[in-house]
């Protein structure tokens, strides 16, 4: 599948149209310092009202795969509840826009906006009755949809939401407490199994997987203090989620040490056996970049500067101490927002997937967040979009030549859209949308010149690549 991904809030807009109730992103993203000039997704690129005129792009380019989030509360406007007919129509409607034009539709279930009413009657995450909450929401659209959507996507990236959400504090609920985190992070796990428990009993035909933020680790150097430091940087900042997902159990090794600490969740022998009993179709991957690890004595660095504003080099290390902390990669080149860029990063975390889990893969994201420019005569020349792209998917190619089971990969994004904390300036499309922080302007859809090239892509089946 040749796709291209997206996310409900940051490209719908229609924030509070047709009886949608208000998502944590709705109210986070308008606190004042929350996000890069205040930029939020009131109306975003207005795929809500554009959506038509998106998935004829997407059908002249002759895109094989859309992915798009369903927002929770523009279908359940409380988070449970009365449902609210008008947001269903407008996914059904999408949804057989999408197949009218033969572009299979993939439905991700979760990106990040929890109803707002969720979050303040019982604090969202942190409170296990989310979990039945989500079920009953995940119900309702395989009902619904499930004759005629065949992939879905539980929960995206639910390490980097829990992370950012529980303990750097940029995501909402916007805390910083690691034993929060691990609880929270629990319960995503236990809705996430239990939605694809239903997804058996509901959507027998199709396939579900939840998709992961993937950094593979690299060691700094040979010393062996930093080859430890990456291998325990892979154990807590990888298979703490993907043991979880593709076995039901949790690492043994970092496991032990916060249990030590006393931030390991409490597991309960029924939990761990519905853990065991939801093993995914295929294991969504969003990447983006590899990190890079060196040792971290105790007292060493744990939070550091993140660049939301596209200034090469603010970028802080970050990391935990006594185990490992991110430095820079001498070998590898960055964005302006300090990612790195890696595209055989991307065939050893696959390969590294591979033979760990045996599961499919389907890259759910991977694109370049640049500054774009539109000239006098409305052109993009994106070439560097272009280039990374081109490099990432030739390593895909080298890793199913390894044995990799790629279902498909999707490219983040179709059309520009809403950079979570980094505004409208980071920008990811192959279509360019004209607007930027704070003025809508006339959100005008243009193509880029790496539309074209993609179109050809898919054309030839990745022949034009070689
Ligand atoms: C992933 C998210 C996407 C998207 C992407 C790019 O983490 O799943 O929603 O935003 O990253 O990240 P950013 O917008 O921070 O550049």
């Amino acid at each position: 599948m040749w796709g291209s991904a997206s996310a409900a809030y940051q490209v719908e807009g229609a924030w509070n149209a047709d009886g949608k109730g208000p998502s944590v992103w709705d109210e986070f993203a308008k606190i004042p310092g929350k996000t890069f000039r205040g930029s939020h997704g009131d109306v975003a690129v207005d795929h809500y009202h554009r959506f038509k005129e998106d998935v004829a792009l997407m059908a002249e380019m002759g895109l094989g795969a859309y992915r798009f989030s369903v927002s929770w509360p523009r279908v359940l406007p409380n988070g449970r509840g009365t449902v609210n007919e008008a947001g269903l129509k407008f996914y059904d409607e999408l949804i057989d826009e999408l197949l009218k034009h033969k572009i299979e539709p993939i439905l991700t279930l979760y990106h990040w906006d929890l109803p707002l009413a969720l979050q303040k009657e019982y604090a969202g995450w942190e409170s296990p009755r989310v979990i039945a909450d989500f079920d009953v929401y995940a119900r309702l659209l395989f009902n619904r949809f499930g004759h005629k959507v065949k992939y879905w996507v539980s929960i995206n990236e639910q390490n980097y939401f829990t992370s950012n959400a529980y303990l750097t504090g940029r995501h909402p609920p916007g805390l910083k407490d690691e034993k929060v985190f691990y609880l929270a992070n629990h319960h995503a796990f236990l809705a996430n199994a239990t939605v694809i428990r239903s997804f058996r009993e509901l959507v027998p035909e199709g396939k579900i997987g939840p998709s992961f933020a993937l950094s593979p680790s690299y060691p700094a150097s040979a010393k062996p203090e930093d080859v430890l430091a990456a291998d325990s940087a892979e154990d807590f900042l990888n298979h703490w989620w993907l043991d979880v997902y593709a076995n039901g159990t949790y690492p043994k090794l970092p496991f032990r040490h916060l249990q030590n600490k006393g931030l390991a969740p409490t597991v309960t022998e029924q939990e761990l056996s519905l853990l065991r009993s939801a093993k995914p179709d295929f294991l969504g991957v969003n990447y983006y970049q590899s990190l890079t690890f060196a040792a971290n004595p105790e007292g060493g660095v744990s939070d550091g500067h993140f660049n939301t504003s596209g200034k090469k080099g603010s970028t802080q290390s970050t990391g935990r101490p006594g185990l490992y902390k991110t430095v820079a990669n001498p070998f590898v080149e960055t964005t302006n927002w300090d990612w790195n860029i890696d595209p055989a990063g991307l065939r050893l975390a696959l390969r590294r997937l591979n033979n760990r889990y045996a599961l499919p893969v389907l890259i759910t994201e991977n694109g370049l967040g640049e500054f774009d420019e539109l000239t006098g005569d409305e052109k993009v020349h994106d070439d560097y979009r272009i280039d990374y792209l081109r490099s990432h998917l030739v390593e895909c190619k080298h890793a199913i030549e390894d044995g990799v089971d790629l279902l498909g990969f999707c490219s983040w994004s179709f059309t520009d859209l809403l950079s979570w904390l980094n505004g409208y300036q980071k920008r990811y499309g192959f279509v360019y949308v004209r607007r930027d922080e704070t003025a809508e302007m006339d959100l005008k859809r243009i193509k880029k010149k790496s539309f074209a090239w993609y179109k050809e892509v898919i054309r030839t089946a990745g022949e034009s690549l070689a």
